[in-house]
């Protein structure tokens, strides 16, 4: 690039700069494209199946090695950040909403974000006619924590996120990758040194390493993306968490006074946070539409959340869960009875083994009737 262009490239950046903070977002940065620096990192990861069950990222593996390739031209990137932690201090209240990640219990971040890079794509558009624009908020084939590392919003942690010295790590990432030549921003210094504290509070041991998550082993893989039947012995180790998980988060010193959202959709509906784990359990398929109109919890569907609300219960391991619990072995899903069996026996006590042996007399589905059986064998082992 010659002189003037190099002047260009930085005017332009700037422009693209103000006009994202002005669609809305906290933070932007600017990235050139080109080859992922640690794209071995994705390799090997994919290789061990730290992927687990989320084969869609065995896909276009050649553009989130180098995002160049996302179009013909792709040149730059306008990277955002938008912060998620709610406003109000604590936890909120009642059994369920505090085991759900801070991200999800308000609107769904993935059409807030994405409207808003639409937005500030067809600025950019309009301004610099013929050039061509891409908006991603998780959509796309983009390592998005690295993407944004080089556009300066943050150095990756070991606990894989990526952290702001002042921000925290509660915050969402999006991009507009452009045919635009930017000037890009410079990257953010290491911000781990030492600390270790996130691979020590990670309960299920899914950092086994620093920079390295294995999904097998994490909350938020089974909690979020894993549909079907969660295998038993991971069952015990998802605590009551009930959508995703923070406590990799909620450990790392940059979180210790994190920045509030000014987003006001993010925070918790009135009308949601009425719901408990025994409501969620039971939920009926048009109260759970109504509830969860435009929650990223969806992702779960309600065949989910209901699995993962018995899975709760059964850790919690409190009394009051019974009834509910016992109710649901009659349910007509079969995932939701199996899940509610084994809830039961962890719970224990003699209205559990009662309510099992009674629905083992009636089960008609050989698989749901195994796990009652386990579930029996916990009192008479
Ligand atoms: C798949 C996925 C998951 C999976 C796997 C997570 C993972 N760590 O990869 C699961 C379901 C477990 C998950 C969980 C969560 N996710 Co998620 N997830 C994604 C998704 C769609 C792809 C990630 C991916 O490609 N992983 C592949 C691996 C190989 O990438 P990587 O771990 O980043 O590896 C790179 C670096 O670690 C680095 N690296 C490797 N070694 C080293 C060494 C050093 C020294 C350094 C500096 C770097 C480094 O190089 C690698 C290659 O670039 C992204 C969106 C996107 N398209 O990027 C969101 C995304 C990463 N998730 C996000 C969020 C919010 C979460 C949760 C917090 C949600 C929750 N509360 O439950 C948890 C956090 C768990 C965690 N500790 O990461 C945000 C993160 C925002 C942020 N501040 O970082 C993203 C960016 C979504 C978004 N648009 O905002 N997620
Ligand atoms: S999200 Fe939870 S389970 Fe997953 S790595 Fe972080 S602490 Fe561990
Ligand atoms: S807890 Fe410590 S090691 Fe982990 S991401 Fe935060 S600063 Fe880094």
């Amino acid at each position: 690039m010659g002189g003037e262009d190099l002047v260009n490239a930085a005017e332009t950046a700037e422009r693209l700069r103000n006009w994202a903070l002005e669609a809305g977002f906290d933070r932007v940065g600017v990235a050139r494209l080109g080859p992922v620096p640690r794209g071995g990192a994705l390799l090997k990861w994919l290789e061990r199946g730290d992927h687990a069950g989320m084969s869609y990222l065995e896909s276009r593996v050649e553009v989130r090695l180098d995002p160049r390739s996302a179009f013909e031209g792709a040149r730059s990137a306008v990277c955002v950040a938008l912060q998620y932690h709610p406003v109000a201090k604590g936890a909120p209240a009642g059994d369920l909403w505090p085991r759900v990640a801070r991200y999800a219990r308000g609107r769904d971040y993935h059409n807030v974000m994405t409207k808003r890079l639409r937005r500030l794509a067809r600025r950019v558009r309009e301004a610099f006619p013929g050039c061509r624009t891409k908006p991603y908020v998780d959509t796309g084939p983009v390592l998005e924590r690295d993407l944004a590392a080089r556009a300066g919003l943050g150095a990756v942690g070991k606990n894989t996120l990526l952290l702001h010295p002042e921000a925290g790590s509660y915050f969402l990432l999006g991009e507009l990758l452009t045919s635009l030549d930017l000037a890009p921003d410079a990257p953010v210094a290491d911000l781990c040194g030492s600390c270790s504290r996130c691979l020590e509070a990670c309960p299920t041991g899914a950092l086994p390493a620093p920079y390295r998550l294995d999904s097998r082993r994490c909350i938020s893989y089974w909690t979020i993306e894993h549909r079907g039947p969660i295998p038993r012995p991971m069952r015990a180790e998802l605590g009551d968490w009930v959508f995703g998980c923070d406590l990799c988060q909620e450990a790392c010193p940059v979180n210790e006074a994190p920045a509030a959202t000014a987003e006001t959709s993010f925070e918790l509906p009135a009308e949601r946070s009425r719901l408990d784990l025994a409501a969620l359990l039971a939920i009926a398929e048009e109260d759970y539409q109504e509830a969860f109109r435009g929650s990223p919890m969806k992702r779960s569907r309600r065949d989910g959340l209901r699995r993962n609300a018995a899975v709760a219960m059964g850790n919690r391991g409190e009394d009051r869960y019974v009834a509910p619990l016992a109710a649901a072995l009659a349910d007509g899903d079969p995932v939701i009875r199996s899940h509610a069996a084994w809830a039961l026996a962890r719970i224990g006590g003699a209205e559990a083994r009662r309510a099992l042996r009674e629905a083992r007399a009636g089960e008609g589905d050989p698989a749901v009737g195994e796990e009652l059986e386990r579930a029996l064998e916990a009192f008479d082992p």
